[in-house]
């Protein structure tokens, strides 16, 4: 069934834009759009849903909607086409957990203290932790601050239910998990990557429902679980403003013990159904990893349908936030036409696919080239929610929903990420990165690929973002300390 939208027409009459305004904003309409009704938001109507889907390493270019002719993603190109689709958005660290946890405080990694991983890195030189080790290794016994404040807190105060379904990341002990932090329901895994059938990370069995342990679904595929139970909670909670976060481990590399390592894992049958031929004997070749891993994209994408079809019957897509986005750039995935991977401070690290449907608030079926990032989403929601962030706590984002309207120009004129030795700054569209792979000035309005270095041509600029990612550092370093990686 078509879902509700309005064409580009609609909405130039109704901001009174002019369509060279529309594009001057950054935010053009494709030809993909549908002609239909506008739904107008009422006073006093309930405050919108918000189902959040993050999924974990996809490519820049890894979804049709994004210009992928390889990976089939029917029902995410069908969310960009009701809403708009988001060309030049950041996350803040070019891996996991900072990423994740920046997402759910609205704050910098370096600000909110979790800028780096919570993980065991001796099972990269294949170290099995015995459980005593295990017990108090990086990866069991740090977490996010319990002073942090994160987006389930604070729309609980709003009347919001609130549930996750799928990767945590932010700590494993008991006053770090999701129930503990704001959320209602949690079903998933603490950890920053499992086995998709075994549930467990290097030997840890990890998935969880509440605060406990279970191993009730052992030998189901995960992303299949994480339907089941987003699903459940759409339908259980329909009467009532509900969060509905779902962060997928898809299209991750699978964390088990097996060797050679076995990259992204999907079920054979689905492989042959989507992508033709697939020999289990063939498994460790570049095509064969490279099939599962857009099986594993297709088959999240096949879930995210249910989630959109779901709410489509219940009459709640036209009173539903859905933001998707990858929380870091791909690794062994396409992130054309962007230089680098996971872990670089160069666009293929830090730009992400991201996708957001609003309807009567975000014109349907455009595509918003304005810079933006991952915190803009904390502020955005409370604004929604009719809430405002807490008191007293800095965020280093804004409410970007007039900006994705296409009605307002981005106000973010600055972007700083540190992985380590690996920095990067974004200050207008000058990018400078300097990092084991590589360095450079370069500019992104010319040269989305950071190929031609202007360093040496231009020192000033150099300088002067330089400098901006000086003053950034200073800022990070005065704000209030927070564990575990900044509590002086
Ligand atoms: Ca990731």
């Amino acid at each position: 069934m078509p879902e509700k939208s309005f064409n580009r027409r609609d909405f130039i009459k109704m901001t009174g834009l002019s369509a060279a305004a529309l594009a001057f904003n950054g935010c053009t309409s494709s030809e993909t759009t549908k002609s239909s009704s506008f739904a107008k938001k009422s006073p006093g109507k309930r405050p919108p849903n918000i189902l959040l889907i993050v999924s974990d390493d996809q490519g820049y270019k890894d979804l049709g909607c994004f210009g992928s002719s390889e990976i089939k993603t029917p029902n995410l190109d069908r969310l960009a086409a009701g809403g708009t689709r988001l060309t030049n958005f950041y996350v803040t660290w070019p891996a996991c957990t900072p990423s994740r946890g920046s997402l759910l405080t609205g704050r910098y990694p370096q600000r909110n203290g979790t800028y780096d991983m919570y993980r065991n890195y001796l099972v990269d030189i294949d170290h099995l932790y015995t459980p005593d080790e295990y017990e108090f290794s990086p990866e069991n016994i740090l977490g996010m601050d319990t002073r942090e404040v994160l987006i389930p807190r604070v729309l609980k105060k709003a009347g919001y239910t609130s549930g996750i379904f799928g990767k945590w990341d932010l700590g494993q002990l008991h006053r770090f998990l999701p129930l503990q932090r704001g959320f209602d329901e949690f079903y998933g895994f603490t950890n920053t990557g499992i086995d998709y059938w075994t549930h467990e990370r290097y030997g840890v069995h990890s998935m969880r429902r509440g605060n406990e342990l279970t191993t009730e679904d052992k030998g189901t595929y995960a992303t299949d679980l994480f339907r089941r139970e987003a699903l459940s909670f759409i339908k259980k909670h329909k009467d009532k403003p509900f969060f509905c976060y779902v962060p997928f481990n898809a299209p991750h590399g699978a964390s088990n013990l097996n060797r050679p390592r076995p990259g992204v894992q999907a079920p054979l049958e689905y492989i042959r159904k989507h992508y033709g031929q697939y020999d289990p004997k063939d498994s460790n070749t570049k095509r064969a990893k490279r099939l599962r891993y857009m099986a594993a994209v297709t088959y999240m994408d096949e879930t995210i349908g249910q989630m959109l079809d779901t709410l489509q019957e219940q009459g709640q897509a036209d009173n539903t936030i859905v933001i998707f986005f990858s929380d870091n750039g791909g690794g062994s995935a396409d992130n054309n036409p962007l230089r680098g991977h996971k872990g670089d401070t160069f666009e293929g690290g830090i730009r992400v696919p991201a996708i957001c449907r609003w309807p009567g608030a975000i014109p349907a079926g455009t595509v918003c080239n304005e810079f933006l990032t991952s915190m803009e989403i904390f502020p955005m929601l409370c604004r929604a929610a009719g809430t405002r962030p807490p008191k007293g706590i800095p965020l280093d984002g804004f409410d970007m929903t007039q900006v994705l309207a296409g009605r307002q120009k981005s106000s973010r004129k600055e972007m700083f990420w540190q992985r380590r030795s690996n920095k990067g700054a974004r200050v207008g569209n000058f990018k400078w990165v300097e990092s084991s792979r590589g360095s450079g000035l370069f500019d992104l309005s010319k040269d989305i690929g950071e190929k031609n270095d202007l360093s040496k041509e231009k020192p000033q600029v150099l300088a002067s973002v330089k400098a901006r990612f000086d003053a950034w550092k200073k800022q990070m370093a005065a704000a209030e300390p927070r564990r575990p990686f900044r509590d002086f």
